[in-house]
């Protein structure tokens, strides 16, 4: 018997929608903060989305949009600095409140903290777009609810690698039987099976076409008492909304 004591939650789509509402909207205030005209539509952002990482993807745009920019000198200088204006424009966004928690993730975070479940994040963005968004929707202290935040570029090879997930359970001290994953897309299920993790999604409206297999189960999201979540793949009987006891069963 396998026994669960780690759950390990990707961030962005999978604890808030952070894609079309905060990333993709802070990256065009930071392509217009320098006079810049480019312009990432909600459609065109689902595409990027195919390259993880803020930096990896605005190199990936301008192969595909804008290759002669890549031929200029300082061009990674560039990147780099319209990242971190990107990364500024999002904290902001997140203190403001844009960006509320899926459902069922708050509900499940304190079921697995009344456990004593160990609770960890594996994520490409960075720890402090993290820290800006746990503060915003849980508290000064959520940090805290977390053993380890493996985050951005600690790892250099981000998802669809596996390597950030080695690098939380190497932090954890545990191993791929005693974890569990909940990711949002088919990168983030690709880099926990990878690790060798057994993993449950919750898509979003940029993940729903993607290719979940192997995934427990695959959700519209963790759900609650009165908010049902739908089932559309997977083995694990997930119920009308999430429960810790029901990720025990599927893992055991
Ligand atoms: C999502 C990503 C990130 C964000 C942008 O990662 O791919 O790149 O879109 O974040 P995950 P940065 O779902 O694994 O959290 O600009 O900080 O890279
Ligand atoms: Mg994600």
């Amino acid at each position: 018997m396998m026994s669960l004591k780690a759950l390990i939650f990707d961030v962005d789509g999978t604890l808030a929608d952070t894609e079309r509402d905060g990333h993709r909207v802070a990256f065009n205030a930071a392509f217009a903060a320098v006079g810049l005209d480019w312009h990432w539509s909600e459609d065109l952002y689902g595409e990027l989305l195919a390259v993880t990482g803020g930096k990896e993807r605005i190199r990936y745009y301008l192969q595909h949009h804008h290759p002669q920019w890549l031929e200029q000198q300082g061009i990674e200088q560039t990147i780099i600095a319209l990242h971190e204006s990107k990364t500024a424009h999002y904290q902001m966004l997140v203190k403001d409140g844009a960006i509320p928690l899926r459902p069922g993730i708050q509900r499940l975070l304190q079921e697995a903290r009344d456990r004593a479940i160990t609770l960890a994040i594996a994520t490409t963005t960075t720890h402090s777009n993290v820290a800006h968004l746990l503060q915003a929707t849980l508290g000064a202290h959520s940090l805290e609810w977390f053993a380890v935040i493996g985050a951005g570029d600690v790892v250099p090879a981000k998802k669809p690698a596996p390597d950030i997930y080695h690098y939380v359970m190497q932090q954890l001290g545990l191993s791929p039987q005693h974890c569990l994953a909940i990711e949002d897309s088919a990168q983030g299920l690709q880099a926990a099976h990878a690790a060798g993790i057994a993993t449950l999604i919750t898509f979003n409206g940029y993940t729903r076409e993607d290719t979940f297999d192997g995934a427990l189960a695959v959700l519209d999201h963790l759900g609650e008492p009165d908010q049902p979540c739908q089932q559309l793949a997977g083995s694990c009987r997930c119920g009308t909304y999430v429960t810790l006891e029901a990720l025990r069963n599927c893992l055991s």
